[in-house]
Formats: structure tokens, sequence, C-alpha cells
């Protein structure tokens, strides 16, 4: 039997975070056992907000290193860069002719980006390339941090709008969210996610931190009013402190909760800041180990190997629609 296949994607648009990290690469690592793999880095979707050309080239090969440092092993994932593969722009303009406006209206990320930024037809439009992307390989599985369900979502409706009008083309993808770490809050603000595009650098942790200077970020993070170490809803911003540890440290809330009873927060955040700051120190050690030519090698095979399955589909949905071959 083939394997089914599983493919994410991160956008090059800035330092990646802990929350890209705990969120998303994280969950990809023990899917490359389990299914066939497509990891890329979305250039096109970075560029539906202002990027500039010499900075993007060096975040792309940047976000594709961090891949490898975390674990994504070339021998068994197909690493790549978006734009490497023209079959998602093409697919992207086919779907297009099946998304509604009101499917794209919908969208939260679309709502929340298009406030403080000019109105993109690139930015409404993202969420169909997300689809293109997720369509083409015939994905079963989507990893995704919580606030990229909907999109996914989106997927499935174009999936079996295509395939109710030109006949079974598409497999149907489901999206797959953890649960703990689904969504790292903002260390400044507890109710909003954890962004590489905040505007306080207090927000997040980059993977690219200096490790003391991280401690110091852990160090002033916001808390919640009470002084005991406890873990639920109603203190959000020690839930979130209480999250990023147990993830990194693989301990559960239960067990940290019980290990800090009589003890302060001052106790807590400083063992979160080393558990924090060691983390950073090994991550960064792998990736200085990853060369950038080692790095273009990795993406120039794998989108060869992307293309492969990408011009094949291709190929099929052409002939659905009735462009002439
Ligand atoms: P921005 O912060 O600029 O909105 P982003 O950090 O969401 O961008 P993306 O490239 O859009 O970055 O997201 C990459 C992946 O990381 C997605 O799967 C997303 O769900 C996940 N992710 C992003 N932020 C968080 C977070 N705070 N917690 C958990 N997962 C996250
Ligand atoms: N929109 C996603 C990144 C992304 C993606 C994908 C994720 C682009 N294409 C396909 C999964 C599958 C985001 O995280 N902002």
């Amino acid at each position: 039997m083939e394997s089914q296949r599983t493919f994410s994607g991160i956008q090059p648009s800035g330092s990646l975070h802990l929350g890209n990290y705990l969120g998303a690469i994280r969950q990809w690592i023990p899917l490359q056992d389990e299914y066939e793999a497509f990891f890329s880095v979305v250039d096109l979707h970075a560029i539906t907000v202002p990027q500039d050309p010499a900075e993007l080239r060096r975040k792309t090969l940047e976000t594709a290193k961090v891949y490898l440092a975390a674990g994504i092993d070339p021998s068994k994932a197909t690493l790549f860069v978006q734009s490497h593969v023209p079959e998602h722009t093409e697919l992207l303009w086919i779907l297009n002719t099946i998304a509604r406006m009101t499917d794209l209206e919908r969208m939260t990320q679309y709502k929340d980006k298009s406030e403080s930024k000019e109105n993109l037809v690139g930015l409404f439009d993202y969420p169909v390339l997300m689809a293109a992307d997720i369509l083409l390989y015939d994905t079963a599985v989507v990893p995704v941090g919580e606030d990229q369900v909907q999109h996914v979502e989106l997927a499935r409706t174009l999936a079996r709008r295509f395939n109710d009008r030109f006949g079974e083309t598409f497999t149907i993808p489901e999206p797959r969210v953890m649960k703990e770490g689904a969504r790292i809050m903002g260390l400044d603000d507890p109710m909003k996610k954890m962004s590489k595009s905040a505007a306080s650098e207090y927000n997040f942790i980059a993977l690219s931190d200096d490790p003391e200077a991280a401690k110091k970020k852990i160090m002033k993070a916001v808390t919640d009013s009470g002084s005991e170490i406890t873990y639920q809803d109603d203190r959000p911003a020690l839930k979130n402190l209480i999250t990023i540890y147990s993830l990194l440290d693989e301990k559960s809330p239960q067990e940290i909760v019980a290990m800090y009873q009589g003890k302060g927060y001052a106790d807590f955040k400083r063992d979160l800041a080393e558990i924090i700051a060691s983390f950073l120190t090994r991550f960064q050690a792998r990736l200085a180990h990853i060369s950038d030519d080692d790095a273009m090698k990795v993406l120039r095979d794998g989108a060869e190997k992307a293309r492969g399955v990408a011009s094949a589909k291709m190929r099929e949905v052409r002939e659905r629609i009735g462009l002439l071959p």
C-alpha cells in the first residue's frame, strides 16, 4: 500500500520563534516516519506583505536551515522552496475560478492582517494559494497551529467542489493540531498569540535569540495576579509559561505545578529561563553546523522531487477542466 502524504509550510517572513517551533515544526518530526512528507518554505506566501528582496532570500535559506536543525531529515522528507515549483501558482489560478468571494471574506487571518495594512489582492487570496499547496500533493494530513485550521478547511471545501464538478481529482485533507502548544501566547500579552510580526521584541523568543537575552525576556514576561504556581484558564500568562516549560522539559503541567508548591514566580521563572537558554544553545549549535551550500543542495533535490509529483497532478487537473493538451 502506498503511504499517505503530509504537507506543511512556514513563511520566511521573519525570525522563527518558539511558537512556530512548538506549535508547528516540532510536530512534523514524527510525521516523517509515518507519511511521505513534504515541508516547504512558502516564499510566495511571505510576499503578501512587503519584503526586502535581499532579506527575503536570506530568510528563505535560514528557514530551511531551521527545519534541518529541528530534525527534518532530507533522507525521509522532501524539503523545498515553494517558488521552485511553479505548479503551485498554476493551481492557485485554477482554484481561484472555483473559490467564492464569500469563502474568503470569512477568513479571520485576512480580517486581522488587512486591518493594519493595505488591502492587497494577494493577501485576500492567500488561503487559495495555501489550498493549492496542499491539494497538489494529494495531502491526507496537514499539521498546523490552531490559527491555520480555517485555511485547511477552505482547502477541503475547494477540493470537494472541484471533485463534484470535474470528477474525483483531489484527496480531501485533514488538519492536525497538537493540543498543548497549539497556541503559544505572547510573553507581553497572554491574550494574543506569539508572533514574529509583534510590535515588541518582548512578545516572542526567536530561535536566533541570544540565550542570555532570552532569559531576560522570561524574567520580564507578564504574570497574573496571585503568587502560587497554578495551571488554570483564568491565569493565562502563567498557563502559557507552564505550557512552554512542559513542552521543552517533557513534563506534564501537573508535574510542574507540583514541583513549585510553596515556591513563587521568581523560582519558576528562573528555572524556565534556564530551560529555554539551554534549548536555544543546543538548537543554535546544530544550526551553525549546516552550511549554506548544504542547505541549497537539499533544496534543489527537494524541488526536483516535489516537481515530479506536482507536474503529474497538474496534467490531470488540466485535462479535467478541458485545457487543450
Ligand atoms: P506571524 O507571527 O507573522 O503572524 P506566524 O508566526 O503565524 O506569522 P507563519 O509562517 O504564519 O508564522 O506560521 C507558521 C506555523 O507556525 C503555522 O503552522 C502556525 O500555526 C504556527 N504558529 C505561528 N505562531 C504560533 C504560535 N504563537 N503558537 C503556536 N503555533 C504558531
Ligand atoms: N499559511 C500557513 C503557511 C502555509 C501552509 C501551507 C501550512 C502555507 N501553505 C500549506 C500548511 C500547509 C501559515 O502558517 N501561516
